[in-house]
C-alpha cells in the first residue's frame, strides 16, 4: 500500500473495474428485497455542476447503502431529452438539437462516472430516440381511444414579428425574447389530455403518499383546487337568457348587488351590442384578453370593468341587479361569471368602491357591528345571516346548505364541485418533440395513426425558425400523407408533444428499457414498482409529479399496470448557493465536479457536499470544506497505512500491522482490556448513529462527522502502539474499526473505501459487503451501580450511565420514590456524593444515624 493518498488514480482503477464487473447491474431476483430508488433524470444541457450533483450524490449514497444493507436496487438514470429546453439550447450553440442532445448524453455521463454515481448503465433510455417516443404516441393513441385526449382552442403566446409561437420561456415581461415585440395571446387549436378526469382520484388518493413531503401534499392539493359549492341560475331581464354563477357562498345570496360577466363571456359582446356600446366593450375585452391570468387575478391587480346596461334577477328576491364586465374574473373558473357580494369578498368589494356600487352586509359577526358605508375590507368570516329574508338568524354555515336547497328546489340552482385544475395542453409549436400521431383528411376529419404505423418519426431537416407556421409544417414530406382511412391527399399534425409528457412514465421503463413490443413488461414492472424512493426538486411539486401520477392512474384502467400511485416515498432536496445566489452558470458561481475531481478526487468532492448540511435545505458551498473533506480521507488512508504496514509491530500477525485479518472470530473470545473494550463501544455507538441517520432522516452530514470521530478514536489507539507494542485484544479491537470504518464509508466514498477494502487484504469492492451492524449490548455505555443511604442506610440502588455528572446523580437520588419516603418532612443537611459508588443523604431531625460518616464498603 501507498502512503500517500492519490485520489485520481485509484478513482479510476475503481471505476474501471465496477464497470468490468457490472456491479450496478439490477436482475430481478427473489431473495432479496428489491428497492428502487431514483432521482428525476435529468435533461441533457452539456455540463452538470456541484449544485446540481448534490442531487445525484445524495441517491448513490442511499442506492449504495440499501444494496449494501441487503435490498436488491435498482438504481437506473436516462435523458430528458425532448423539449424546449434541449431545442433553445441547439440553437443557442447552432447545433441540430439530435447532435447536440446526443453530444452533451455523452459528456454527462462522464461527469456522472467521473463522480462515481452507481447508475445502472445497462438500462439508460433516452426520450429523443423513436424507440422510446413511440411509446408516447401510442398512449396518445390510447388516450384518444378512451376520450382522454381531445382537441380544443387554446391561448398561445405570439410574436407577431417572429410570426412564430413562443414559449411561456420565452416572453421576458411580455416581450418576445427574440425581437423584443410585444407578444399577443392568439386561440390555436390544440391537444390536451383530461386530466381534470383524474380531478378527484388525484386528490383523494394525497392521504395515502404518507411518505410524502407535507408541502408538496399541500401544493397539490392547491392546485387541484376542490370547492364545493353552487351553480345559480340568474335571468336576464327582458331577454332569454340566463347567467349561470357559481360561488362557494350561497348564504351570501342577497347580498350580491351586481353581477360581473368575464369579458370572454359569450353575454358580453351581445348585451354589448344592444347596449350600442360594441366599440368600447371590444376595446375593453382585447385590452383584458392580452393581460396573463395570473396578472387577472392578483389581489393587487387594477380593477377595470365596464357596465353593460342590462340587469339580472337574484332568484332568492327577485331583485334587479346591474350586469357589469370585468378583468377580475376568468372565463376558464366555474361558468365565467359571478354574483358579486362586496360586503364580504375582497375583490368585489374593491370594485364597488372604485364604480360606487352598493354594498350590502348580509353575514354579521358575533359581537361586531359592520356597517356597508364603512367597511374597508370585505367580512369573509361565518357569522348569522341578515338582511336575507326567511334565512335571517340562520348561522353561515348553516345557510350554505339552506340556501342550496331552496335554489335546488326552485329550479334556479344546482350544487355542484369545481376543480381549479385545467386539463393539460400536450401541443407545442415547436420542433423537437414527438409528433403528435394524427392525420387530417378533409373528408374523415381527424384520423388516428394506424398503431402499426409507429412511430411517426420526426423528420431531420427543419427549419427551426420557420414564419407563420410550427417547424414541422415546413417540411412537405413529413407533412404530406395519404389518409389512412380513404386514401385521399391528407396532412400530418405538426405539432409536437411538450417536456412533460416523456417523463409521465419514464419510471416505468426502466422495469424493461428495451422492451419492442410493449412500452413496458408487465413482470418486471410488477417487480420493480413502485419507486420507493424519488428525489428532486421541489420545483418538480405540481407540475411533472401530477402528471406523473395521473398517468399512472390512466395506465391502471387501461389495464397496464396494477397500483395507482408511481412514487411510494418523496424527497426534495434543497439547493446550492455560492456567494449569495443559486449556483448556476447564468450567475457565473457555478463549481464544475471536474475542477473539484481533479485537485481533491471525487470522494472528498462527495464527502464534502454531504457534510454542507441536511440535504432537505437550502445550503452555501464553501471553498474551504472541501479541503476539510480531502484531509479527512488523508486521515483514513494514513490510518489504514499505519495499521497495515508498520512492521515493527508484527507479533500479533496479519500481513506486518496491527490489522487482524480474523478479528470476527477471534474477538467474541478475546478478554477484552478497557482500551479495547472503548474502542469496540465507539464503533457500535458510530453504527448505530450511521445507519439511524440515512435510513431515518437522510442525514448524512451527521453520518459523516460520526465516522469522522470515529477515525479520531481509532487513530489515538493507533497511535499508542507506536510507543508500546499493542495488547492482542487491542489489535482485534482496531481491525474490527478499521473494517467497520472503511465498509461505512464506502457509500459515501466508494474508491477509497474499495482502495483500502483491498489493502486490508480482500477482494472485489466493498459495495458488495453487508453494511456493518452494531450490537446494542457493545453499543450501550457502561453502567454505574449506585448504591443510595439515608443517614447511612441502604435504602436504593440506581442505575445510570458511567460517566453521568455528579449533580444528575445526585438528583436522581433525591428522587427515587425509596429514598424519598424516608426523607419525607425532614430537613436535609448534606448529600454526600461518591462516583460511582454511592450516594449518602443525610437528614436533620434527631435521628440517631444523623450526621453519621456513610459505610463506603
Ligand atoms: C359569491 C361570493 C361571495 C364569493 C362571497 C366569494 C365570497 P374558490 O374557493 O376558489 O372556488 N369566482 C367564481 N368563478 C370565478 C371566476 N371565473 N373568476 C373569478 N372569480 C370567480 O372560489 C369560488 C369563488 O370565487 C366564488 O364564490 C366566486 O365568488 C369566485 F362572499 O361567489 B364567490
Ligand atoms: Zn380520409
Amino acid at each position: 500500500m501507498q502512503p500517500r493518498y492519490s485520489p485520481r488514480e485509484i478513482e479510476l482503477k475503481w471505476q474501471r473495474m465496477w464497470a468490468e464487473e457490472g456491479i450496478f447491474r439490477a436482475e430481478e431476483r427473489t431473495d432479496k428485497p428489491k428497492y428502487y430508488y431514483l432521482d428525476m433524470y435529468p435533461y441533457p444541457s452539456g455540463e452538470l455542476h456541484m449544485g446540481h450533483m448534490r442531487n445525484y450524490i445524495i441517491g448513490d449514497v442511499l442506492a449504495r447503502y440499501k444494496n449494501m444493507t441487503g435490498f436488491n436496487v435498482l438504481h437506473p438514470t436516462g435523458w430528458d431529452a425532448l423539449g424546449l429546453p434541449s431545442e433553445l439550447a441547439a440553437i443557442k450553440n447552432k447545433m441540430d438539437p439530435q447532435e447536440w442532445t446526443l453530444k452533451c448524453v455523452g459528456r454527462m455521463k462522464e461527469q456522472f462516472n467521473q463522480l462515481g454515481i452507481s447508475y445502472d448503465w445497462s438500462r439508460e433510455i433516452n426520450t429523443c430516440l423513436p424507440e422510446y417516443y413511440r411509446w408516447d404516441q401510442w398512449f396518445f393513441l390510447k388516450f384518444l381511444e378512451r376520450g382522454l385526449a381531445y382537441r380544443a382552442l387554446a391561448p398561445v403566446n405570439w410574436c407577431p414579428s417572429c410570426e412564430t409561437v413562443r414559449a411561456n420561456e420565452q416572453v421576458i415581461q411580455g416581450l418576445c425574447e427574440r425581437c423584443e415585440t410585444p407578444v399577443v395571446k392568439k386561440q390555436l387549436e390544440q391537444w390536451f389530455y383530461r386530466i381534470t378526469a383524474y380531478a378527484d382520484r388525484l386528490l383523494r388518493d394525497l392521504d395515502t403518499l404518507t411518505e410524502w413531503p407535507e408541502r408538496v401534499l399541500t401544493m397539490q392539493r392547491n392546485w387541484i383546487g376542490r370547492s364545493e359549492g353552487v351553480r345559480i341560475r340568474f335571468p336576464v331581464a327582458g331577454r332569454s337568457e340566463v347567467i349561470e354563477c357559481f360561488t362557494t357562498r350561497a348564504d351570501t345570496l342577497f347580498g350580491a348587488t351586481f353581477l360581473v360577466l368575464a369579458p370572454e363571456h359569450p353575454l358580453t359582446v351581445a348585451l354589448a351590442a344592444e347596449a350600442g356600446k360594441e366599440a368600447e366593450v371590444g376595446e375593453f375585452i382585447s385590452r383584458c384578453v392580452s393581460q396573463s391570468e395570473i396578472v387577472r387575478t392578483e389581489a393587487e391587480a387594477k380593477k377595470e370593468g365596464i357596465f353593460l346596461n342590462a340587469y339580472a334577477v337574484n332568484p332568492a328576491n327577485d331583485e334587479c341587479i346591474p350586469i357589469w364586465s370585468a378583468n377580475y374574473v376568468l372565463m376558464e373558473y366555474g361558468s365565467g361569471a359571478i354574483m358579486a357580494v362586496p360586503a364580504h369578498d375582497q375583490r368585489d368589494l374593491e370594485f364597488a368602491r372604485q364604480y360606487a356600487l352598493p354594498v350590502r352586509v348580509v353575514i354579521q359577526p358575533d359581537g361586531e357591528e359592520l356597517s356597508p358605508e364603512t367597511l374597508l375590507e370585505g367580512y369573509v368570516g361565518e357569522g348569522n345571516m341578515v338582511n336575507s329574508g326567511q334565512f335571517n338568524g340562520l348561522w353561515s354555515e348553516k345557510g350554505k346548505a339552506a340556501v342550496a336547497d331552496f335554489l335546488e328546489r326552485a329550479g334556479a340552482g344546482k350544487r355542484e364541485v369545481q376543480y381549479r385544475l385545467r386539463d393539460w395542453c400536450i401541443s407545442r409549436q415547436k420542433y423537437w418533440g414527438a409528433p403528435i400521431p394524427v392525420i387530417y383528411c378533409d373528408r374523415c376529419g381527424i384520423v388516428p395513426v394506424p398503431e402499426n404505423e409507429l412511430p411517426v418519426l420526426l423528420p431531420s431537416s427543419v427549419d427551426l425558425t420557420s414564419k407563420g407556421v410550427p417547424p414541422l409544417a415546413s417540411n412537405p414530406d413529413f407533412l404530406n400523407v395519404a389518409c389512412p382511412r380513404c386514401q385521399a391527399p391528407a396532412r400530418r399534425e405538426a405539432d409536437t408533444m411538450g417536456t412533460f409528457v416523456y417523463s409521465s412514465w419514464y419510471f416505468l421503463r426502466f422495469a424493461s428499457p428495451h422492451s419492442t413490443e410493449v412500452p413496458f413488461e408487465a413482470g418486471p414492472v410488477r417487480y420493480w414498482l413502485p419507486v420507493d424512493k424519488y428525489v428532486g426538486g421541489i420545483e418538480h411539486a405540481v407540475m411533472h409529479l401530477l402528471y406523473a401520477r395521473f398517468f399512472t392512474k390512466a395506465f391502471h384502467d387501461l389495464g397496464l399496470v396494477d397500483f395507482e400511485e408511481p412514487f411510494r416515498s418523496l424527497f426534495t432536496q434543497g439547493m446550492i448557493y455560492r456567494h449569495g445566489a443559486k449556483m448556476s452558470k447564468s450567475k457565473g458561481n457555478v463549481v464544475s465536479p471536474d475542477e473539484i475531481c481533479d485537485k481533491f478526487g471525487a470522494d472528498a468532492g462527495r464527502v464534502f457536499i454531504l457534510f454542507l448540511g441536511p440535504p432537505e435545505q437550502d445550503t452555501e458551498w464553501s471553498d474551504q470544506g472541501i479541503e476539510g473533506a480531502f484531509r479527512f480521507l488523508n486521515r483514513v488512508w494514513r490510518l489504514t497505512y499505519d495499521v497495515t504496514n508498520s512492521g515493527a509491530h508484527a507479533a500479533t500477525g496479519g500481513n506486518g500491522g496491527y490489522y487482524v485479518p480474523t478479528w470476527k472470530e477471534r474477538i467474541a473470545q478475546a478478554e477484552l482490556s478497557a482500551t479495547a473494550k472503548e474502542l469496540r463501544r465507539k464503533v457500535h455507538q458510530t453504527i448505530r448513529k450511521v445507519r439511524i441517520d440515512i435510513e431515518e432522516r437522510m442525514h448524512f452530514n451527521t453520518a459523516v462527522s460520526a465516522l469522522m470521530e470515529l477515525t479520531n478514536s481509532v487513530a489515538v489507539v493507533v497511535d499508542a502502539f507506536k510507543t508500546e507494542p499493542p495488547a492482542p485484544s487491542d489489535a482485534l479491537a482496531v481491525s474490527e474499526a478499521l473494517h467497520s470504518l472503511i465498509l461505512m464509508l464506502s457509500p459515501f466514498a466508494p474508491h477509497i473505501a474499495d482502495e483500502l477494502w483491498e489493502s486490508l487484504g480482500h477482494e472485489g469492492s466493498a459495495y458488495l459487503q453487508p453494511f456493518p451492524a452494531w450490537e446494542e449490548a457493545l453499543a450501550a455505555e457502561e453502567a454505574w451501580t449506585i448504591v443510595v443511604q439515608v443517614n447511612g442506610k441502604l435504602r436504593d440502588r440506581l442505575e445510570v450511565p458511567a460517566g453521568t455528572a455528579e449533580e444528575v446523580v445526585r438528583e436522581a437520588a433525591l428522587h427515587a420514590p425509596k429514598v424519598k419516603r424516608h426523607v419525607e418532612g425532614k430537613p436535609i443537611r448534606q448529600v454526600i456524593v461518591v462516583l460511582p459508588r454511592l450516594v449518602n443523604i443525610v437528614t436533620g431531625g434527631g435521628t440517631p444515624e444523623s450526621g453519621a460518616r456513610p459505610q463506603t464498603k
